[in-house]
């Protein structure tokens, strides 16, 4: 299961409290106060990591806490800090507070530290004065800090997959990486984003995602909705597929940039391939010309069952985002 969203909760460590004593020597009679101050307590830091890719390691853990800091101790002894604790998220990583973004750890090793560890209380050797050279109090370390904080991902996928349902775009998937969406000849196949990995040769390899189709409405919420789309809102090119067997596949695409705009106008700014798929299909044949004359723009006729075409479009692709 791919996941994109989580839950957390972070406490970071008490501080340790600062203690009362008094030295204690066989010929001083009255020794000095010689209570140690409390140490600090651990922070909690969330950081990025490139080799990364979900946030899959929060799925069965959600509640995470830093080490305290330990007591003062006597002879003037401070308490060890309490450990910080670190955790790693992917790069691409919101984190949000009541759904305010409180940072974006955009690239690897971005780190933001989320709640910090308590101070340390001080000992009563730190409140001697030449008034009072016998203090009976020390202070409380200072209480940890806890939230409760949301992860977002939005995928790092350099290149995102739209169109209807039934277009074929998790066919195309599989075709171009190991990943291995469903694909079936209904629509809504696809219930949630899926990452494929598609490698042109040794170092050169892009991040591509499959979302779930969309339809006429998507923004009103029908067929699926449209909130899927925020995984694609950073790619750098949208691969827009058509099934050029459909009826009418020039509505379609017109539907289909029309849900885009009422989503975010932005994503219509980006370069778009357009891909006429299902061209093995007589009725993909008869329908190519009069899309093509329609939509007035460089269209890439393939077939995503029979391989044809793929490469040609792949090179585009990766043309666009190197
Ligand atoms: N003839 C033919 N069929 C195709 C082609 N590409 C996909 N199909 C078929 O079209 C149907 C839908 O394919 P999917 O890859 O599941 O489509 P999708 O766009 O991922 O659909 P959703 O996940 O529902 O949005 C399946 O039956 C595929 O076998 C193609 O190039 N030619
Ligand atoms: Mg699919």
């Amino acid at each position: 299961m791919f996941i994109d969203k989580v839950e957390i909760f972070v406490k970071s460590g008490d501080g340790g409290n600062g203690v009362v004593a008094f030295r204690r020597e066989k010929f001083v009679p009255r020794g000095g106060p010689s209570g140690g101050d409390g140490g600090k307590g651990g922070d909690i830091i969330i950081k990025a990591d490139g080799h990364l890719r979900t946030l899959l390691d929060f799925q069965y853990r959600h509640h995470f806490r830093a080490q305290k800091g330990e007591h003062g101790k006597g002879n003037k002894r401070t308490g060890k800090d309490g450990a910080d604790l670190i955790l790693k998220v992917p790069p691409g990583t919101l984190i949000k507070e009541k759904g305010k973004t409180l940072i974006d750890l955009v690239k690897d090793e971005d780190s933001f530290l989320v709640v910090k560890g308590g101070k340390g209380g001080r000992g009563n050797a730190c409140f001697a004065t030449s008034t009072n050279q016998a203090p009976k109090y020390s202070e409380k370390g200072e209480k940890a800090e806890e939230k409760r904080l949301t992860l977002e991902l939005k995928l790092i996928a350099e290149a995102g997959l739209i169109g209807y349902p039934n277009s074929g775009k998790s066919t195309l998937l599989s075709k171009v990486s190991k990943a291995r969406p469903k694909v079936a000849d209904y629509p809504f196949t696809t219930l949630e984003p899926i990452l494929g990995v598609v490698k042109i040769e040794e170092g050169k390899s892009f991040v591509l995602a499959d979302i779930p189709g969309l339809i006429e409405g998507a923004h009103k919420g029908a067929g699926l909705g449209d909130e899927f789309l925020r995984h694609i809102e950073r790619t750098k090119v949208l691969i827009h597929l058509v099934d050029l067997a459909e009826p009418d596949p020039v509505k379609r695409y017109f539907q289909l940039r029309n849900e885009l705009e009422l989503y975010n106008p932005s994503l219509l700014e980006k370069p778009e391939i357009l891909v006429a798929n299902k061209m093995d299909l007589p009725e993909a044949k008869e329908n190519l010309k009069n899309f093509k004359k329609e939509i007035k723009k460089e269209v890439i006729p393939i077939s995503a069952l029979t391989g044809e075409g793929i490469k040609e479009l792949i090179g585009k692709v990766w043309k666009e985002i190197s």
